[in-house]
């Protein structure tokens, strides 16, 4: 039996992307199964590569039920962050560059040791430096930001764009702290690092032993997103956009109008 054509539609994503163009979803036409969509990413993300893009670290997805309610799909997914998907803290993104944009709160690890393949994960602190509070824009390539499980893993999670705020040493209890997102200043959504699995912690657990499935092995020095806390808000032109994570401070972004 042919498999998917998981370089075509590596390419067909890549282009609405690079295009800010909405595709139909694919994966139940193309007969597109979750290892095979982990492969349509893995190609999607070397096209990046090829044209000069840096493996920058990972992004979990759906760790909570705010998530997993707001796209209908219940599995922990995880993606790939690139150097020119980050923006500087209070940097502004330019609107047009997206389908439709929508941004959630996160917290970001930044990995120092990780354990060798088979080594159990030691003391949480001894795998992460330092942790931030972060923006991430998501952008779904398909119609109306709806899709099945294998097509959102092909699309890189959504993975469009993040902010990084700064770095603190690990706080002692990192699972339940306060979340909050605003736009323009009002509050858009509140919740807690403990809707994330339970503790952000196991978000970092998850994506050792979930990219680990497909041989990616994280590395000293990148960055690890833990997966939003709250469901993601519409980025409309011209808002000012700010999440704030108790004890770890703020990030902000802008979105050209
Ligand atoms: C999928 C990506 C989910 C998160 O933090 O849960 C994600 C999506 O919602 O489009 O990044
Ligand atoms: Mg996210």
């Amino acid at each position: 039996m042919i498999g998917p054509d998981v370089a075509g539609i590596a390419e067909k994503l890549g282009a609405a992307a690079d295009g800010a163009t909405a595709i139909a979803q694919l994966a139940a036409e193309t007969g597109l199964d979750v290892d095979a969509a982990y492969a349509v990413q893995t190609a999607l993300v070397q096209r990046r590569l090829n044209r000069g893009e840096r493996l920058v670290g990972l992004k979990m997805g759906l760790t909570s039920k705010a998530k997993m309610a707001q796209v209908g799909v219940d599995e922990v997914i995880w993606g790939r962050l690139t150097d020119s998907m980050r923006v500087p803290d209070g940097g502004t993104v330019e609107h047009a560059d997206f389908i439709h944009p929508r941004v959630e709160p996160e917290v970001a690890f930044l990995l120092d040791r990780l354990p060798e393949p088979g080594e159990p994960l030691g003391a949480f602190t001894d795998a992460v430096r330092a942790v931030a509070p972060a923006i991430e824009l998501i952008d779904s390539r398909y119609a109306d930001f709806t899709f099945s499980l294998p097509d959102v893993v092909a699309d890189n999670t959504s993975a469009a764009a993040f902010v990084v705020g700064p770095w603190s040493p690990v706080p002692d209890g990192l699972d339940n702290l306060g979340v909050l997102l605003e736009i323009d200043g009002r509050v858009a959504q509140v919740g807690s690092t403990a809707a994330i699995l339970g503790d952000p912690r196991r978000a970092l657990d998850e994506g050792i032993r979930l990219a680990g499935r497909h041989g990616v092995r994280l590395r000293s020095g990148w960055l690890f997103l833990a997966g939003a806390a709250t469901a993601a808000v519409p980025l409309r032109p011209g808002s000012h956009v700010r999440a704030v994570v108790e004890r770890l401070g703020s990030c902000s972004l802008k979105a050209s109008s």
